[in-house]
């Protein structure tokens, strides 16, 4: 692909926008950057790009822009339904997502990873198993650093795996990973999607342009996975924690069976540091396309056994007067939420954050068994204490804080305090990491003085 000397207009200023402007300028192309938000807030991006030879508009975008482009790059956080984007279209422009223009410079196999929940643990697993096999790889997408890097660094690469959302499938047209793997679908992003049909098309969009010499690997135990297996090209690779698999990934009894082309590998799980039907899920699915991909199983398995989950996801901040408390701020869904629950008995439960549109209902009869309080914070509380309340013990809270406190006032010994907000961060934080520094610090505080 030649961008020497293109007009080419990226959309969006951020991690994404940074790293695009800065590769294309490197290549001779004529870069463009426009931004909804203007100079000051854009400081950091500017500075980043200082001695960079592009063009600014800032603080708004101007049509004629995305008419005259030769090609527009676009931002996952920009809307589908951007008018400007619409207009770029109707122009004849082709509009982009940056995965798709790094992809069409990758020539090395390639494992890209979405589902709902376990993204950035599958991918962060798969990537630790492809480097203890020996495989130079890069890792990077969604989980935070853009996959354009990869094509800017002169680096030499082996193997990819790179997260990617839903967000980044809307603008593809050629990307086309070796693997591609589908962990789960539940309802997200119905701030965005206009229904939840539209979330899983755009999620299936991974598998587009795959055909039968390469491989999707599906979660079957998931209805919504399962039921796209009909539409997809590539061979499939199924996995499963409920049936035996002739051909495939499965879990029973404590051991993860691979089994391909005759061949059987078994993997047992006694020694995994991180638990949880989740988990195994997220590992089976690193595990089967490490092994599609020419990984050794068992440089493969120990390099599981090491991996000690990531922070913030339902990890144990501390344990105060027999109160276990639990931080799992990454969990934006009710998805997420739903395997936290399933997790412990006898919970506190904090929750609450932006409300994304979807429903609350599958968390009911989990509540209900489980929850003995539930804290309510942020601008969703009133839809869910309208949806869930009804089920346990609930209160409200204004800050986080003051949610932390009641929680440690009303949990007795042997409970569990469990912060999973099922809800994104930004009514109340910067994101979702500075919400989980706020809990953590609440609970460190907690019987200093102050606090209950
Ligand atoms: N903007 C415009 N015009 C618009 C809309 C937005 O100019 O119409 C501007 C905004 O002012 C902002 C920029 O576009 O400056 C937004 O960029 P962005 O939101 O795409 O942010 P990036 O930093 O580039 O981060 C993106 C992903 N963000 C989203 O999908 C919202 C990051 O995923 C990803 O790590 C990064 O690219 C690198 O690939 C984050 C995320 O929250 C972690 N993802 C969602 C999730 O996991 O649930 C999908
Ligand atoms: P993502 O990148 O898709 O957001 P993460 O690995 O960051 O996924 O995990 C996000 C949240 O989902 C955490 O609360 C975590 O405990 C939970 N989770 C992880 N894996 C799964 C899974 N396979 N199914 C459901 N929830 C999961």
């Amino acid at each position: 692909m030649d961008i020497k000397g293109q007009n080419i207009l990226v959309v969006g200023l951020a991690r994404t926008g940074v790293a695009v402007a800065r590769f294309l300028a490197g290549r001779g192309a004529r870069v463009t950057v426009t931004d909804l938000r203007d100079e000051s807030a854009l400081a950091g991006s500017l500075e980043q790009l200082a001695g960079v030879p592009v063009s600014y508009v800032l603080g708004r975008h101007d049509e004629v822009d995305f008419a005259a482009a030769d090609m527009v790059v676009v931002s996952p956080g920009v809307p589908q339904e951007s008018p400007f984007l619409q207009a770029a279209r109707r122009a004849g422009r082709e509009v982009i997502t940056e995965i798709e223009l790094a992809s069409r410079f990758i020539t090395v196999p390639m494992v890209a990873i979405t589902g709902t929940n376990g993204k950035t643990t599958t991918t962060t697993i798969a990537g630790e198993i492809f480097t203890a096999c020996g495989f130079r790889t890069f890792v990077g997408g969604n989980i935070g650093n853009p996959l354009i890097e990869l094509v800017e660094g002169d680096g030499v690469v082996e193997r990819v795996v790179v997260e990617i959302s839903s967000f980044q499938l809307e603008w593809i047209s050629q990307f086309r990973p070796k693997v591609a793997v589908l962990l789960n679908i539940t309802e997200d992003h119905l701030d965005r999607y206009a229904t939840f049909q539209e979330y899983i098309d755009a999620k299936a969009r991974i598998f587009e342009n795959q055909d039968t010499t390469d491989w999707a690997v599906l979660n079957m135990d998931d209805p919504i996975v399962a039921g796209l297996a009909g539409r997809i090209d590539a061979t499939i690779f199924p996995m499963s924690q409920r049936q035996e698999l002739a051909e495939g990934i499965f879990h029973r009894d404590g051991v993860i069976t691979f089994r391909h082309a005759g061949r059987e590998e078994r993997f047992p799980t006694e020694r995994f540091r991180i638990t949880g039907v989740h988990n195994t899920e997220n590992i089976m699915a690193s595990l089967a396309a490490a092994l599609l991909l020419g990984c050794d199983p068992a440089r493969a398995l120990a390099a599981v056994e090491e991996f000690g989950g990531l922070p913030h996801r339902m990890e144990l901040v501390r344990e105060l007067d027999g109160v276990r408390y639990y931080e799992d701020s990454k969990a934006t869904n009710v998805g997420s939420v739903e395997k936290a629950l399933a997790s412990f008995t006898d919970i506190t439960l904090i929750a609450g954050g932006k409300d994304k549109g979807g429903s609350y209902a599958p968390l009911t009869d989990l509540v209900r068994e489980r929850v003995r309080y539930m804290i309510l914070i942020g601008e969703a509380k009133e839809r869910m204490a309208g949806e869930l309340g009804h089920l346990s013990d609930t209160r409200m809270a204004v800050t986080l804080e003051e949610a932390v406190e009641l929680a440690a006032r009303l949990t007795a010994p042997g409970g569990v305090v469990l912060f999973s907000p099922a809800c994104s961060s930004f009514d109340m934080f910067r994101d979702y990491e500075e919400r989980a520094a706020r809990f953590r610090a609440a609970v460190n505080a907690l019987g200093q003085g102050g606090a209950a």
